[in-house]
């Protein structure tokens, strides 16, 4: 069965457009995840841990058949092919790819917790997502009237 998922990724470190592109292309080439749209790059102000680069942020939407745990194995091994080393929380990174929303199901495991808990506190996931789903409603919260309140000087399209 298939199922759709959206992803949110994240760069600042090296050329971050350029990780981003590998990231996707990546994903794509996983047997059982197809892409179905991406936003455009967007320049975003670091959120969290305010003490480091810019970044820049993009979401995706797939296809796949991969159930979630799967799912998220499959962006980790990405990530860690791409060389993500992970040293402190919210720190600098090549790529992050997070795993926003599959399905519209909550999970709530060790490794795994759907939808995203930060998503709906995140200019800049929701502005992209909002972007490529249409329709698109998380935890009781229509994705695209959030991102509008959401709306953010720091959070801007690229080109
Ligand atoms: N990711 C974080 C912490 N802070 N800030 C921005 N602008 N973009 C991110 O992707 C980001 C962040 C941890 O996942
Ligand atoms: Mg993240
Ligand atoms: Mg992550």
């Amino acid at each position: 069965m298939t199922a759709r998922a959206y992803l949110g990724l994240g760069s600042n470190m090296g050329d971050k457009r350029a990780m981003i592109a590998e990231a996707l292309a990546r994903l794509a080439s996983v047997p059982g995840i197809a892409l179905v749209a991406r936003s455009r790059d967007y320049r975003t102000a670091p959120w969290g841990d305010t003490d480091q680069d810019w970044f820049v942020n993009a979401c995706a939407a797939v296809d796949t058949d991969l159930p979630p745990h799967a799912l998220l194995e499959a962006c980790l091994s990405v990530e860690s092919a791409m060389g993500r080393e992970r040293t402190r929380k919210w720190g600098p990174r090549i790529i992050d790819i997070d795993l926003l929303d599959y399905a519209g199901r909550t999970i709530d495991s060790d490794t795994l917790t759907l939808p995203h808990p930060y998503l709906l506190e995140r200019a800049f996931v929701l502005v992209p997502l909002a972007e490529i789903a249409e329709g698109l409603r998380v935890a009781g919260h229509d994705i695209a009237a959030h991102a509008a309140t959401m709306a953010d000087p720091n959070v801007a399209p690229i080109a």
